[in-house]
């Protein structure tokens, strides 16, 4: 079935969670649904108040561009707006926007009958965000612990925290998501390597059946994971970069407050060693 009359075939109503035929059609390629409007207002408004936040700052440099978080002397409460309540304002607008872009994926997926894969996916990045920004500067008592909307301010920010704790690489959760990272990419080159060297030979050649994918790992490694095996790995692996690199962060303050590299000494001071 080509994919046009496929898409007639399944864009039919149903299956939204709220609204019920309201919104539930399509605008060009895009499906829009209520979680569709509410991602569009939030993203838009929150896009909004970066420009308007970045009209009253000193630069117009995109990489310069910085939406500050209020200072740690505002605690918990509301900042005005030039003082970090912009800032507060774009987060919330920032975390409607992702949650109903999620929520706008289940709408998709329970109408095609699919499995809710790929928005449980989503929701880890945006648990990863939402650690950033709300979860660990609540705990640690200030909103002023989230970091600043800006490319360049926002990577000083990791350098600040990381040092802040002397070593950010001793930090042991960090050491897990790193490696869960390095992991992924590693999973995914030999996914995409395999594949590739399967189902696209050589002119005059044929496409090999999965088998061959299979023969391959059991002639190098002993072991194949399978066809589908791989795909839940994949997941697997790159859902544990997310979640590990929130815990690593959220750890960082409200549970350990101190230098990371010194977290080791007890294992380097063990009298084995000596
Ligand atoms: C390829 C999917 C497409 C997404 C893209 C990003 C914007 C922001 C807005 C100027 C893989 C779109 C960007 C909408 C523009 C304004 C106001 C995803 C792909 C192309 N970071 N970060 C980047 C964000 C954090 C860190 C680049 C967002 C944490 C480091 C881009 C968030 C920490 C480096 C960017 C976020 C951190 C970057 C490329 C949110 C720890 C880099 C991103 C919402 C996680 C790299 C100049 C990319 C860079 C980079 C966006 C959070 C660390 C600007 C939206 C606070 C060390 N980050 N980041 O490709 O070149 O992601 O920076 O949490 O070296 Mg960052
Ligand atoms: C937060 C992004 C969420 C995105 C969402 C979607 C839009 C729409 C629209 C494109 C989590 C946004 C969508 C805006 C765009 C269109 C149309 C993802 C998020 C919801 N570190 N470190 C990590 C490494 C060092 C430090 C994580 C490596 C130093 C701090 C990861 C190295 C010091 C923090 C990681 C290294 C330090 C981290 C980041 C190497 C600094 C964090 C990935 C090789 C001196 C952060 C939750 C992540 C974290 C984090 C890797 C070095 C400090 C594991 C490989 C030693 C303070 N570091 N790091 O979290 O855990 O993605 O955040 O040196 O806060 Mg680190
Ligand atoms: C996979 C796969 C597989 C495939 C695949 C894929 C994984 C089995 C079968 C998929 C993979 C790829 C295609 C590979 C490439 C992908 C990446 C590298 C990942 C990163 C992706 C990107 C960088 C692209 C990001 C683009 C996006 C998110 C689209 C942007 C869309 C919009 C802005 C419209 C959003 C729609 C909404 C909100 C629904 C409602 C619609 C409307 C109301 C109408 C339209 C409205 C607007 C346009 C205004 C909305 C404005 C917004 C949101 C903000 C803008 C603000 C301003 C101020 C302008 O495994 O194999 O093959 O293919």
């Amino acid at each position: 079935m080509s994919l046009l009359s496929f898409e007639r075939k399944y864009r039919v109503r149903g299956g939204t969670l709220i609204g019920g035929d309201l919104f539930d059609f399509w605008i060009g390629p895009f499906y829009v649904g209520f979680f569709g409007i509410v991602t569009a207002i939030s993203a838009i408004l929150g896009t909004s108040l970066i420009f308007y936040a970045a009209s009253l700052g000193p630069t117009w440099n995109p990489w310069l561009i910085s939406i500050n978080p209020p200072d740690v002397s505002y605690g918990l409460g509301f900042a005005p707006l030039a003082e970090g309540g912009f800032w507060q304002v774009i987060t919330i607008c920032a975390v409607v926007a992702f949650v109903s872009w999620a929520l706008r994926e289940v709408e998709i997926c329970r109408k095609l009958g699919m499995g809710y894969h790929v928005p449980i996916a989503f929701s880890v990045a945006i648990f990863a965000y939402v650690t950033l920004v709300v979860i660990r500067p609540f705990l640690m008592g200030a909103w002023g612990h989230g970091f600043p909307y800006g490319i360049f301010s926002h990577l000083d920010w990791v350098s600040n925290v990381g040092y802040q704790y002397v070593n950010f690489h001793y930090n042991p959760v960090h050491m897990i998501a790193v490696t869960f990272f390095f992991v992924t990419t590693f999973a995914l080159a030999l996914h995409g390597a395999l594949i590739l060297s399967a189902v696209n030979p050589q002119k005059g050649e044929e496409v090999k059946t999965p088998e061959y994918e299979d023969t391959f790992f059991r002639d190098f490694i002993g072991y194949s994971v399978g066809t589908i095996g791989i795909h839940r790995l994949g997941l697997f692996l790159a859902l544990s970069a997310g979640f590990w690199s929130a815990i690593c962060i959220v750890i960082a303050g409200p549970l350990y407050d101190g230098s990371w590299p010194e977290l080791w000494d007890y294992w380097r001071n063990m009298p084995i060693w000596s």
